[in-house]
């Protein structure tokens, strides 16, 4: 079947019990035929990314429709001054500015507008999210005159294989040489069965595979959790231009787009309190770095995220770190003990660590 039906036919069949297996093998088969697509659009060299060079802590990415006030935006809360223009696709490139935050260095990217289709080729569209891609955090703008562009920007980015404030599925596959399909679950499953994780593992030619479950999933998350390719990302949703409206009126938009925080990036309404969101969501933890046989430098931390290791330490300090790394001492949250060794460079620090590394 060709994608165009495929599509079709997901999108019109009413979801239940009878027709959540017919559904999800009909979403396999779409995401086989687009993964086929998309190797042969790549190996062509397409869909590169803007090329900007990250600086800072981490990058942030404004991501919305022409003439929302994505340059406006940038230029009310970084250092920037991205040209703003009253007519669609003023920006043609992606615009990077500099915010300074709580000791933190963020970049944030002003990119041209996307519209339907974006994730296909539409516009600059593959460009932008190829960049949202290897962004930290999206900001997704909508304009409070048009809400129901919501839908379709975060459709676009789930369509470039990008998930937004969701985790990882738990779920691990191993492929086997024979003996069919097994399945092991740690929980309950309501929303897919059996039949239909088996039907979609052959659609994906895992016929024989074992494969363990730990969470309650449904066919997206198999999905993927099979092609293993997506990105987890954070993201929140602003609305823009709120000086335009009268409180009633934006009473009503937010029970449409439900947004995490209301501006206005002219009159610079609420872009402090946006800083400071963007801040929080980032997750930023200090890490304080100490030589061997002096006193930590509590002066100056190294800015890192949560989760972050050992490993994103040596990278952030030296180029060189990582393949000369021999062990490390750490104090702090992450430490049993003070002083504790660590040999592992997947070690994940905590807030306040204090790090002394070991080179060869
Ligand atoms: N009233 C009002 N106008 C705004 C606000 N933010 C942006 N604008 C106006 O909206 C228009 C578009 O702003 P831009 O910042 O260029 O929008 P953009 O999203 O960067 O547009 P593209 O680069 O074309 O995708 C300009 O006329 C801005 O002055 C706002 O908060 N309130
Ligand atoms: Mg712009």
């Amino acid at each position: 079947m060709a994608q165009q039906e495929l599509e079709e036919e997901i999108s019109t069949t009413k979801y239940n019990k009878r027709t959540q297996h017919h559904i999800g093998l009909a979403k396999a088969k779409l995401a086989r035929i687009k993964e086929e697509y998309q190797k042969k659009a790549s190996s062509k060299g397409k869909g590169e990314g803007f090329s900007v060079r990250r600086t800072g802590d981490a990058t942030a990415i404004i991501v919305g429709f022409p003439s929302v006030g994505k340059s406006t935006l940038l230029n009310a809360i970084t250092n920037a001054n991205s040209p703003v223009g009253a007519y669609a696709f003023t920006t043609l490139t992606c615009i990077p500015g500099l915010l300074e935050y709580n000791h933190s260095k963020i970049q944030v990217l002003d990119v041209p507008g996307i519209v339907e289709g974006a994730a296909t080729g539409r516009g600059r569209g593959k460009e932008v999210l190829a960049c949202a891609q290897s962004a930290d955090f999206v900001i997704i703008l909508i304009d409070v005159f048009d809400p129901e562009h919501l839908d379709v920007v975060k459709n676009e980015i789930y369509e470039t294989g990008l998930r937004i404030n969701q985790k990882p599925p738990q779920v691990k596959i191993t492929k086997k040489i024979r003996g069919g399909i097994d399945i092991g679950l740690t929980v309950k499953l309501t929303k897919i069965n059996e039949e239909t994780i088996k039907g979609i593992l052959k659609e994906f030619r895992l016929d024989n595979s074992s494969i363990v479950i730990r969470e309650d999933i449904n066919d997206d998350q198999l999905i993927d959790a099979i092609e293993g390719n997506r990105k987890y990302i954070p993201a929140i949703t602003v609305l823009n231009k709120i000086d335009m409206v009268d409180a009633d009126e934006l009473e009503r938009i937010k029970l449409i787009v439900k947004p995490d925080i209301c501006i206005s990036a002219e009159k610079k309404i609420k872009t402090e309190e946006l800083k400071e969101l963007i801040f929080k969501k980032l997750e930023f933890i200090r890490i304080f770095c100490k030589e061997v046989g002096k006193k930590a430098d509590m002066g100056v931390p190294l800015i890192m995220r949560k989760g972050n290791t050992l490993k994103d330490v040596c990278v952030k300090l030296h180029k060189d770190f990582v393949s000369k790394f021999r062990f490390a001492r750490v104090w702090g949250k992450s430490a049993r003990f003070a002083g504790m060794p660590v040999r592992r460079l997947e070690h994940v620090l905590q807030d306040n660590d204090i790090v002394e590394i070991h080179l060869r």
